[in-house]
């Protein structure tokens, strides 16, 4: 899942990596005559350099071990500073703006081609910047850790916008809980209710699907077939009428029968079909439901990130869920939704079947585009 991407993320990696080994490499050379200038310094940048190459050396050779990093932790942050602070004073032994200039011009690019979009991929490299600026070259030419993890958190900043846990939030809401889902057509919505309803009952939580889709013909026929899949109760009124009606009705029979969630499907409609838009807005209005969730694929990338804004300006949202995501997307509107909307991305589809589903966590999904997965 979003290859081209992590191939991208990695290849920046390497580029400020060679940038501290040959800004470094000219240091030295220049560093010689004012070493012997200053006598009474030599010592104390010497020090310095066996204190940053000693500290650099001890992680890398046990890169994956989690207690390595424990002890980075809780050994030595004061003296850390202290030798960033003096070593930023003898010479330019740390990163500048300057030196991450060229491979932050190339992750924008790489990112900007991955379809993250342009506010999100800025925000991003601020985010990289303020974290390596000032961290010692001999750290990020040996350890490689201090890069990875200026990427991860950067990325993990933008992409977690919005967060919140959706199972708390379900057991602690007042029951029935109502979900509407929306989105263009063909996106992955019906599917998603039927996925929903098993991981719901999955968690003790009783569902009942409700088909707010009255306009495309064969969408009752549809939503049933997962229904009798699945065992569940579903709500539907005939092709044409009113979509706020059938959800109204499956409120009803949720509160008559102590059914924790109802599941509302919604019709595809572009932001801009004004009379399914007024429909939704009624939805709305008459249900007041929970939740409403934007549903589009991962794979229309930029595309998937204009609508995620313009449905959330046309009828807020208050969450996404990006389907297809097993068809190889570029990752760009994983990365760029919450941004952009400021409301978080809750699940990834990942195929068709009923458990293709995984509840979004922004940690796991940066891990994964940094390939951390894999060690
Ligand atoms: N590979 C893959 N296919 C998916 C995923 N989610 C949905 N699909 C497929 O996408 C197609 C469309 O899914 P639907 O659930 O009918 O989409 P919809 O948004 O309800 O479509 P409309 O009601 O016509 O607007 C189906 O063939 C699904 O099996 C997913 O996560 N991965
Ligand atoms: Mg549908």
């Amino acid at each position: 899942m979003f290859d081209g991407l992590k191939d991208k993320l990695s290849s920046f990696k390497k580029d400020v990596e060679e940038e501290a080994e040959v800004e470094e490499e000219d240091l030295d050379e220049d560093a010689e005559p004012t070493a012997s200038e200053a006598d009474p310094d030599a010592p104390a940048e010497s020090e310095a350099d066996a204190a940053v190459d000693a500290e650099g050396a001890e992680p890398s050779d046990s890169d994956e071990e989690t207690p390595d990093g424990e002890s980075d932790d809780d050994g030595s942050s004061d003296r850390g500073l202290m030798q960033r602070a003096k070593l930023a004073a003898t010479g330019k032994k740390v990163i500048e703006p300057e030196d991450l200039e060229g491979p932050l011009e190339d992750l924008e690019l790489a990112l900007l081609s991955s379809d993250v979009e342009m506010n999100v991929a800025q925000d991003i490299l601020e985010g990289i910047r303020e974290n390596l600026v000032g961290e010692t070259r001999a750290q990020v030419k040996t350890t490689g850790h201090v890069v990875e993890e200026a990427l991860h958190d950067a990325l993990v900043d933008v992409i977690s916008v919005g967060q919140f846990d959706f199972d708390e939030h379900i057991a602690a809401a007042d029951k029935p809980v109502t979900i509407i889902f929306t989105g263009v057509n063909g996106v992955g919505k019906t599917t998603t209710i039927a996925k929903l309803s098993q991981y719901f009952e999955e968690r003790g939580f009783s569902t009942v699907l409700a088909n707010g889709d009255t306009y495309r013909a064969g969408a009752n026929e549809q939503l049933q077939q997962h229904a009798e899949n699945l065992d569940r109760k579903i709500i539907s009124h005939e092709q044409g009428s009113d979509p706020a009606a059938v959800i109204y009705d499956g409120v009803e029979y949720a509160r008559a029968n102590d059914v924790d969630v109802v599941l509302g499907d919604t019709a595809g409609r572009l932001h801009t079909s004004n009379d399914l838009m007024d429909q939704l807005e009624k939805i709305d209005r008459v249900i007041d439901p929970d939740m409403t969730l934007f549903v589009d694929e991962a794979v229309a990338g930029q595309d998937a990130v204009n609508r995620a804004r313009e449905f959330n300006d046309a009828a807020e949202i208050d969450g996404a869920v990006l389907t297809k995501a097993d068809a190889d997307p570029q990752g760009g509107a994983a990365i760029s939704i919450a941004q952009v909307t400021g409301k978080p991305i809750l699940f990834l589809g990942t195929g068709q079947d009923y458990d293709d589903l995984e509840p979004f966590d922004p940690e796991v999904i940066v891990d994964r585009l940094l390939g951390f997965d894999e060690e």
